[in-house]
């Protein structure tokens, strides 16, 4: 396959102001009729080419006659044009019921539904399908109205109608220009939960959430979700609302959570159903964020797009990090930080250490999907979340009006961003863009001294970015790091927080007048997405575990604290505990603290987290040894355990930050309850599980009972899939709470599950419930024999034929094989090889699986 190289951007030959498109909908088979207004972009004779994927024109027609000299180029449609101006129409059938991969236009659940991002619109119609060139939309689409009886477009509606034989029509004008993936439309019988937002302008809005009728009463949280992001835009970043209606559809069907289309997006139906039977305090979380981002990129992507798709970060990072300071906004910012911060290790920090390794702007790629990463979405969100703080917010406002202002209907360049943020500030980005170009997580070093009398404590940082693949060496980067200093004995702050820029490869900080030996506190509220090696021993941790001011920091120095005896205990073979288990009761006692950060703060950090840490990872051993930990802080604490459990117990179902935090603290609590070995733990949980009144209960207590050995385990995996059998959504939480189970079977279990009546691979959601689930179970895929590694490559080479997107996310887990032993590591080695070789394998597999080789 082709390499796609940044530097070779050259502008369209040819522009396209205006587009009409006239949709014959069928299942079977769709008739598209394109008519494209083009101009000759500048002083060349170069016929217009236009993109096409499994399309052969039907006709080809310029000016209105039928076209001469038109050729295809392999799937491009090649036409030579001869002015500067012209009317070309193109007609092309195709099969949305046959079409797997979920792009272009597909049926899902009997309706019909499209996902153009990135490159899906060039399976529909023949255009230039690429983000530069914008169209205003006129779409017009006739369907059966018995099977299809709502017609959605991008815009506004214009017009309506019934037509001889069943059928009937409707047609969409979209006024803004827009590159063509943001294109969709929606066919079905669908019914929508309706409101009315009014703009800061006092426009009105009609918002609608559309569904299958059955889902209609799981609508109400999507829909308050968008109208509070719509708000927040205006009050945060004054954003308003640019068209009469703004409508949702949920799909059963979809490759990734959801999708941005102008004024109609399509989601996949997880983000969007929600009632307390069914869905978690997590879901709700979910789907509030993923509700918010959408709605974001109506100003962070549609009225201001990306140049072409190495800028993909210009939109996802900017919008993550506004989803993030929403999320932020509505509940406990603190908690929101962690949870990212947790998120952003697990995911973007692995990808950033090994072979798929790509800087927030990558230079390369042979399949833009495979692109849609975690470094491009949250360490993206990390680099504007460090301009923001570097700026101030008053100055970070100024800069994102200038470039909504300056950049609004075109296709811009993270580079304009960043001139932007310097332009409005006055501030110096040189050296900061280097976070655009150098991929790789930056590690700090930091060491702090204290003269004994002299006052003076000195904080010597250094900092280094590790090689990765076609980055052997690295220039220094500007690190802001929130740092503050307090008192061990007195347990006050010494200093207030300081904001240091670390840009030189070393540098040293002086404070004066510390008279106490000072505790160092640093990278407050994680201001850089880094790692921080530091000399802090493990009382300091614990100290700062209680008596640092910044939530995060606190988390944090938990956090460090049982990385370090966990990672003692791999290391040594016996883990010494009591730091660790004073530093979870003091937290536990602390009643000024809020149940939600509790429950985050007590938590081990996962086994994969663990690995991280070592050189070579050994999933049995760090098994163990986080185990045993789990037990000790189990058994130790189990009175102050049971009496969390017993309060937050006490709480009734609402959907309030407080009683969600106490939820939370509750199954943490009863896992440790779990873990103390305890006689009627498994009781307990089953008690929970039946009496419960919400899933994140319900879930919760499942959770505990699967991972363990009792007989209510099965009893209760019967009761829930009995009981949500016919909910799709609930099912792939079932599916998913086996495959993360920690039990020594769990590889068994899933390949059963594999060929369970109710596992497909025709759905993305159940696939990643799974399979996707299974492969990042630490120990069960790195069960020694390397049945993990087979069964994953087995289920992605038979993937790859229906869903090369899905597939290819699928395989990052086997890419991490330098790692390991160097027997998993040829097992894991072996199965990306036999993957490679498969014949008729898709580009997004080759590219993932080939690279991850290397
Ligand atoms: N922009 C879409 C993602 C498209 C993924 C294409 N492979 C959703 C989002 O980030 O909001
Ligand atoms: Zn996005």
């Amino acid at each position: 396959p082709k390499v796609i190289r940044r530097d070779a951007y050259r502008a369209p030959e040819w522009m396209v102001p205006e587009i009409a498109l006239d949709f014959d909908l069928d299942p079977a088979e769709t008739r598209v009729h394109a008519t494209l207004t083009v101009e000759r972009n500048g002083d060349h004779d170069a016929p217009l080419r236009l993109d096409g994927d499994g399309l052969s024109p039907v006709s080809v027609r310029v000016d209105g006659v039928e076209a001469q000299g038109w050729h295809m180029d392999g799937q491009t449609l090649v036409v030579p044009l001869s002015g500067k101006a012209h009317s070309v129409e193109t007609e092309v059938r195709i099969a949305p019921e046959r079409n797997t991969q979920l792009e272009g236009l597909y049926a899902s659940g009997g309706m019909l539904c499209t996902q153009c991002e990135a490159e899906g619109f060039r399976r529909i119609t023949f255009f230039p399908d690429r983000p530069d060139v914008l169209s205003k939309y006129k779409v017009k689409l006739t369907a059966e109205k018995a099977r299809f009886p709502i017609l959605l477009s991008n815009g506004d509606p214009v017009g309506s109608g019934d037509l001889d034989g069943g059928r009937h029509w409707a047609e969409w004008h979209d006024p803004f220009p827009k590159p063509s993936y943001l294109f969709a439309l929606v066919a079905g019988d669908l019914v929508a939960n309706k409101a009315t937002f009014t703009t800061m302008s006092g426009r009105d809005v009609e918002l609608g959430i559309w569904v299958r009728a059955p889902d209609l009463p799981k609508t109400d949280h999507a829909l308050h979700a968008l109208k509070l992001s719509m708000a927040w835009d205006e009050k945060v970043y004054g954003r308003e609302y640019d068209l009469d209606v703004f409508n949702i559809v949920a799909v059963g069907d979809f490759n990734f959570g959801a999708m941005e289309n102008k004024g109609l997006n399509i989601f996949n139906s997880r983000y969007i159903l929600a009632d307390p039977d069914t869905a978690t305090d997590w879901d709700y979380d979910a789907i509030a964020a993923v509700v918010a981002h959408e709605y974001f990129h109506n100003w962070s992507g549609n009225r201001v797009t990306c140049r072409d798709w190495f800028q993909l970060s210009l939109k996802e990072g900017f919008t993550v990090f506004r989803d993030q300071s929403f999320s932020a906004d509505q509940g406990s910012p603190a908690v929101k930080r962690i949870e990212d911060v947790r998120g952003l290790r697990a995911s973007q920090f692995q990808e950033d250490a090994g072979p798929l390794a790509h800087p927030v702007r990558p230079d390369e790629y042979m399949e833009i999907s495979n692109f849609y990463t975690a470094t491009i979405y949250n360490k993206g969100a990390e680099l504007i979340r460090m301009m923001s703080t570097i700026l101030g917010p008053e100055n970070f406002r100024k800069a994102t009006d200038l470039y909504f202002r300056r950049f609004d209907g075109t296709a811009a360049t993270c580079e304009d961003f960043v001139l932007c943020m310097e332009e409005a500030s006055g501030i110096d980005l040189s050296q900061f863009r280097r976070w655009y170009s150098q991929a790789g997580t930056p590690r700090v070093k930091a060491r702090l001294e204290h003269a004994q009398n002299g006052g003076r404590a000195v904080l010597s940082l250094s900092q280094s970015v590790p090689p990765t693949p076609g980055q052997p060496s690295k220039e220094p980067m500007v690190l802001p790091l929130k740092v503050k200093l307090f008192g061990e004995k007195t347990g006050k702050p010494l200093t207030s927080e300081r904001l240091v820029l670390l840009s030189d490869p070393s540098e040293e900080i002086v404070f004066e007048d510390i008279a106490e030996r000072p505790v160092l506190s640093i990278n407050r509220g994680f201001s850089a997405p880094v790692i921080v090696e530091s000399d802090r021993d493990a009382a300091d941790l614990a100290f700062l575990s209680a008596h640092d001011d910044d939530p995060f920091a606190r988390y944090e120095a938990m956090q460090q604290l049982m990385l370090d005896t966990i990672v003692g205990a791999v290391r040594s073979g016996k883990g010494d505990h009591g730091a660790v288990i004073e530093a979870v009761r003091n937290t536990l006692a602390d009643d000024r603290l809020d149940s939600a950060f509790t429950a985050e703060a007590v938590l081990l950090p996962s086994e994969s987290f663990v690995g991280d840490q070592l050189a070579v990872v050994d999933p049995d051993a760090i098994f163990r040894a986080r185990e045993a930990l789990r037990r000790d802080l189990g058994r130790e604490l189990e009175h102050e355990w049971r009496l969390a459990y017993e309060a937050a117990r006490a709480n009734r179902f609402e959907l309030s930050p407080a009683a969600k935090g106490a939820r939370r603290l509750k199954s943490v609590a009863l896992s440790y309850i779990a873990a103390s070995g305890a006689p009627d733990a498994a009781s307990l949980a089953f008690l929970q599980f039946e009496k419960a009144d919400n899933m994140t209960d319900r879930q919760g207590a499942l959770t505990t009972l699967a991972g363990g050995t009792s007989d209510k385990r099965v009893a209760a995996l019967d009761i829930f899939y009995q009981r949500y059998s016919d909910n799709p959504l609930v099912l792939d939480k079932w599916f998913q709470t086996q495959a993360l189970s920690a039990r020594d079977d769990t590889p068994e279990t899933v390949e059963d599950l594999a060929r369970h009546r109710d596992f497909t691979l025709g759905n993305p959601n159940r696939v990643r419930s799974l399979i996707g689930a299974f492969s990042v179970n630490q120990r069960a895929f790195h069960h020694a024999s390397g049945r993990g590694y087979r069964f994953l490559a087995d289920q992605l080479i038979a993937l790859d034929k229906i869903n090369p997107q899905t597939a290819a996310k699928l395989i990052p887990p086997l890419g991490r094989w330098r790692r390991f032993d160097s027997l998993r590591a040829e097992k894991m080695r072996a199965e990306l090889q036999r993957i490679v070789d498969t014949p008729g394998l898709s580009k997004d597999m080759f590219e993932q699986a080939s690279k991850s080789l290397d």
